[in-house]
């Protein structure tokens, strides 16, 4: 798990140019809506599919500005990796390909504000320290009926971020056919493939684009091998080419805030869209509740209150989401130290409190080893006691009966017979003690087990959660930190693509 912390840490630092990269890498951005089947092709491509901690990583990120003040509730939904970028690696042709996985927009306006934030930042930040996007990989679920709201939306959005001049630079991967080539349901695909290219693709084909088909397949490998061909075709025709996309010019050379980027302006769009038909919402509530009475009408005015209530804070979070659209990119990276630190540290805190739990757990099972055992030693002990003041007992009687042997023959035959029941006895007692002995070791015997897997758990535990904090501690060192005091000091190259576009001014 720490190593592919590591890993990740690395491919992340990678992609921000905050660390060394083979010149000849290939960095594809696999873009689409959640569940078009983004994460599944990069595992296919990379043939991992335990790619969770980058998007962890990066998820601080997306966490970064409405979200954190929305506190913890959806932590589970943004850890779950569909709601943030993480970056894997794999080689083709002794050159490292970098697959980028990013977020649908198909959530709320603010989580699509934050997935377009996230998106803007890595990819001008990267920009501007000289890595280059070779190419676009944008899926589209062909098993869909009909284009809905959400296709369209991320159809604008990835067109709006790439720009016409990098259409050149965008497969449209089609996912999700239908195996059977004779079906109807193929037949239908077909059509759709076409209504696609027709309408919704037009512009984005004759600038360049080009569409796949991601083959459905019945086996793992098969299936594998039809992402590993769309790979391969696309390192082809990519690999020695680089495209600037629309929103790293935009947010790197030309300086815009998020809000006048050409994306920014489709979001804006929206999200105002909706806004007004909040209010119109919000207008019609107003409007007094007909002609229901008594306990009819107080029903009514409760749902009438909720659902104003509702829409105020829709309208509310809208705005802020706006807002955070007026920011600029170096507004956003210092923004984002922050927020970012902050989340590392809670990261690392987890892990601490995990650990602290483990050990405690170990501290308990441990006592309670050594109690047991005590416990055991101090019944033995007085087990022990008892058998030998039986034994002097038995002793002293013995001497008794001697010295009386010669008075006492009925006595000394009935000592006999006791003498001769008393070892059946003392056998049977022996052998149940035995037996409890016995069981008591078995029990030690499963618990030193226990506590030997705890033991070696906490070992590993111990040295995961030591090599995460200092991967961690490492990011913060290696891409915050420099990164931002680049921003203040103008050393980097963030800042020195602001220099080179004439910007100083701006940026100070
Ligand atoms: N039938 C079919 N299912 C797929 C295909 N690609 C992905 N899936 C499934 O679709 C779901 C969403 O895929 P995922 O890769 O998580 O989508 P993402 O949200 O874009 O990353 C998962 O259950 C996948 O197993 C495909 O080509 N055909
Ligand atoms: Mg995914």
């Amino acid at each position: 798990m720490s190593n592919l912390l590591e890993i990740e840490t690395a491919n992340f630092l990678t992609f921000l140019g905050a660390q060394r990269l083979k010149p000849d890498s290939v960095f594809l951005l696999v873009m689409g809506m959640t569940g078009s089947g983004k994460s599944s092709l990069i595992a296919d491509c990379t043939g991992r599919d335990d790619a969770q901690i980058g998007h962890d990583l990066a998820s601080c990120e997306l966490r970064g500005f409405s979200e954190l003040q929305q506190n913890e509730q959806d932590e589970t939904n943004t850890r779950a990796g569909t709601n943030s970028i993480a970056i894997f690696r794999t080689g083709l042709h002794d050159r490292d390909v970098y697959l980028i996985d990013t977020p649908g927009f198909d959530d709320t306006n603010r989580e699509d504000v934050d997935v377009l934030t996230a998106l803007a930042h890595y990819l001008s930040v990267s920009y501007a320290n000289n890595v280059s996007i070779n190419g676009v990989l944008y899926l589209h679920r062909i098993s869909d009926t009909r284009i809905g709201s959400s296709t369209r939306r991320n159809l604008e959005m990835m067109k709006a971020l790439c720009g016409e001049d990098a259409f050149g630079n965008v497969a449209i991967v089609t996912t999700m056919w239908s195996s059977d080539h004779f079906g109807i349901e193929y037949a239908k695909q077909c059509s759709r493939e076409k209504e696609l290219r027709d309408i919704y693709l037009h512009d984005m084909l004759e600038g360049g684009s080009r569409i796949v088909n991601h083959n459905q397949c019945q086996t793992l490998s098969q299936r594998r091998s039809s992402a590993r061909n769309i790979l391969d075709m696309m390192f082809d025709t990519w690999k020695d080419t680089k495209a600037t996309l629309k929103i790293q010019h935009e947010m790197v050379d030309l300086n815009l805030t998020l809000k006048r980027t050409s994306a920014g302006k489709v979001l804006e769009e929206e999200i105002k869209s909706h806004q007004r038909s909040f209010e119109r919402e919000l207008k019609a509530l107003g409007v007094p509740g007909g002609r229901c009475e008594g306990q009819q009408r107080r029903s009514a005015d409760v749902l009438l209150e909720t659902r104003d209530s509702e829409i105020r804070r829709m309208l509310a979070e809208n705005n802020q989401a706006l807002d955070t659209m007026r920011l600029s990119l170096l507004e956003i990276h210092k923004k984002q130290e922050r927020r970012f630190i902050e989340q590392v540290s809670m990261m690392q805190k987890e892990w601490k409190d995990t650990l602290r739990e483990k050990e405690e757990e170990y501290r308990l099972k441990d006592l309670e080893y050594r109690n047991r055992s005590l416990y055991r030693q101090e019944k033995e002990i007085n087990q022990r006691k008892r058998d030998i003041q039986e034994l002097q007992t038995n002793s002293r009687r013995l001497v008794a009966t001697e010295s009386a042997l010669e008075y006492e023959r009925e006595t000394f035959r009935d000592l006999a017979r006791q003498g001769h029941r008393q070892p059946v006895e003392l056998q049977q007692v022996s052998r149940f003690q035995h037996g409890e002995l016995m069981k008591s070791k078995q029990r030690d015997k499963l618990l030193e087990e226990e506590l030997e897997k705890l033991r070696s758990e906490l070992e590993t535990l111990r040295e995961e959660t030591q090599s995460k904090v200092d991967t961690t501690e490492k990011v913060k060192r290696e891409w915050v930190g420099p990164l931002l005091q680049g921003v203040t000091t103008g050393g980097l190259g963030l800042v020195g693509a602001c220099i080179t576009a004439g910007m100083l001014c701006c940026v100070q």
